[in-house]
């Protein structure tokens, strides 16, 4: 029977970066996600109502949450819903669903890299009919609901059971419970030659040492990598997820996948070594004592897209979020390709994407992918790193250092610096802006600025703007720092500051990246008085 319930709004259901990600007890509250799922259903149109794709990362709550949005979603309109497995879904798989099964959209649970648990964060965001996170327009739209909501309806219904594939009814709606894995799996056969790569692996000419960090893509690395590919199971490591991603962090950088840098480190490491966040989007790419920045390996990725089955007809224009370093814009440059710069966060590549302006993608927090899906996709950036190593017969460090060679380096590393009180954050960012104009022409330890401003872009395709994306200073040789807040914390305000200083002397490109950029991140805290303002001497986590 469907039930109207009485609710009152809440004033915080602002999706941010990617989606809305609140602390659980938070996201628990009473009505707290019956009214942002309301919303979004008010929001849908009958068509997009048709069919929807359901899944997420697995994390605690995650099984409530579904069953809840089943419910909601039954005693609106839902004709049919596909959900994964035990509810579970990577981003990039929801993804793909939503293109193959021409759904209307899909609703994807996940706060990504945060950390999971009873303690940790819970996440939830609409993606539409093309598989991208939904655009600005339908997120603000969304968020003036939540705050007027006054009701929502609801199936009284008992749970479903989603541990068994196959099709069910739940009031008027459909279920069908499907395989997380194999139409994901399907698709990217297609864009790579899996054969190939797995004569590469029986050979012994790739090996992989994966580390899932106990997150949604255990399960697909272990039949891609593993079945498909044939790298040995030890090699698959933290394979199992778990609610609360076994107490870590599931974000994959230096600091948090501590044991597979060791591995990758060590003597008789195997010629790659990756992981992959809590969702499974964003990817780690390391060499034998190589660390692979996101930003290069994304050029990497444009100069040998070429060997990359999907990209077989060529690159048609390539993207990269303002902040990520500008390797690729001379690969681009040098390919005669176009290449575009965009605010941080996926959903502002879907309309290049679909417009077939670009093909390939990325983002300096470890996010690439391509226009096979409308999401960042982790597993899919290490099957382009196989490839590449197989074709070319070179290691991770060896194309590292001809891309340098070719291009000049980019020495490139984020400072984060979290948990800073709200206030003072906002103290940084407005000094910061209040002075832009007035920096031009400063020299700061041995620097000197050629401009800067504050990052607005307008979107090519459907010509909406979108302002305040950070702040951009230029100095002199090429080298830029960028300041702008976290949009995807729960827990006060995360500063990002974001170095980049350009080498073209071949002679010194093989520095250590953390001491080349000393330097260049003084000059960026001085610059916004970050330590006297915020009384953080150094950066909370540098990746
Ligand atoms: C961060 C990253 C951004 C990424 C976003 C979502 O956002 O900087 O590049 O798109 O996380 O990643 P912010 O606003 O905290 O800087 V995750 O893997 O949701 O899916
Ligand atoms: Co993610």
């Amino acid at each position: 029977m469907m039930k109207i319930v009485k609710t009152a709004p809440f004033q915080d259901q602002k999706p941010g970066t990617s989606g809305l990600r609140k602390k659980i007890v938070h996201a628990t509250q009473e009505n707290y996600l019956e009214n942002f799922v309301q919303s979004m259903m008010d929001l849908l149109a009958e068509k997009e109502k048709s069919l929807l794709v359901l899944g997420g990362d697995g994390r605690y709550y995650n099984d409530q949450a579904i069953q809840l949005i089943i419910k909601i979603a039954a005693a609106n309109g839902v004709e049919r819903l596909l959900i994964g497995q035990r509810g579970i879904l990577s981003t990039p798989a929801a993804s793909h669903l939503i293109r193959h099964y021409s759904a209307g959209g899909g609703i994807v649970l996940s706060a990504s890299h945060n950390p999971g648990g009873k303690d940790g964060d819970f996440g939830i965001k609409f993606n539409n009919a093309s598989g991208s996170p939904a655009p600005e327009s339908f997120t603000s739209e969304l968020f003036e609901l939540t705050k007027k909501i006054s009701e929502y309806r609801i199936l009284e219904s008992d749970d479903i059971d989603l541990s068994k594939l196959g099709r069910s009814v739940v009031g008027d709606m459909q279920i069908d419970v499907l395989d997380a894995v194999a139409d994901y799996q399907d698709m990217l056969a297609k864009s790579f030659d899996m054969t190939w790569l797995k004569e590469e692996f029986s050979r012994g000419k790739l090996s992989l040492a994966f580390d899932a960090m106990h997150a949604v893509t255990g399960p697909y690395a272990k039949v891609i990598f593993g079945q498909t590919l044939g790298e040995k199971p030890d090699n698959i490591v933290n394979a199992v997820p778990l609610e609360d991603f076994g107490g870590g962090h599931p974000d994959p950088n230096l600091v948090h996948a501590k044991d597979l840098v060791a591995k990758m480190y060590s003597k008789n490491s195997p010629l790659l070594g990756a992981a992959s966040d809590g969702d499974g989007d964003r990817n780690l790419i390391l060499g034998a004592s190589t660390f692979v920045s996101p930003s290069d390996s994304l050029a990497v990725i444009a100069e040998h897209a070429h060997l990359i089955p999907q990209f077989s007809g060529g690159l048609r224009g390539v993207a990269r979020s303002m902040p990520t370093s500008t390797a690729l814009d001379r690969v681009a440059i040098d390919k005669g390709i176009p290449c575009y710069e965009t605010p941080t966060g996926w959903k502002f590549f879907g309309n290049l994407l679909d417009a077939g302006m670009i093909n390939l993608c990325g983002e300096e927090s470890f996010g690439t992918s391509g226009d096979h899906i409308r999401e960042k996709d982790g597993l899919w950036a290490v099957l382009c790193w196989l490839t590449i190593c197989g074709k070319t017969n070179k290691a991770p460090h060896e194309l590292l250092r001809d891309l340098w060679q070719k291009y000049g380096r980019s020495y490139y590393c984020r400072y984060d610096y979290e948990g800073v009180p709200q206030a003072l954050a906002d103290q940084v960012m407005k000094e910061l802006k209040d002075k832009l104009t007035d920096l031009k022409g400063v020299t700061f330890g041995g620097f000197e600025v050629l401009d800067a401003d504050s990052f607005s872009y307008v979107d090519p395709v459907d010509n909406s703007s979108t302002h305040n994306q950070g702040f951009r200073i230029f100095l002199r040789g090429g080298h830029r720092v960028i300041y702008r807040l976290s949009g995807t914390g729960t827990d006060n305000a995360t500063i990002r500051v974001y170095l980049e200083l350009l080498e073209k002397d071949t002679a010194k490109i093989d520095g250590d990246v953390f001491e080349t950029l000393k330097g260049l991140g003084n000059v960026a805290n001085e610059l916004a008085n970050v330590t006297s303002i915020t009384g953080f001497v150094e950066p909370s986590v540098v990746t």
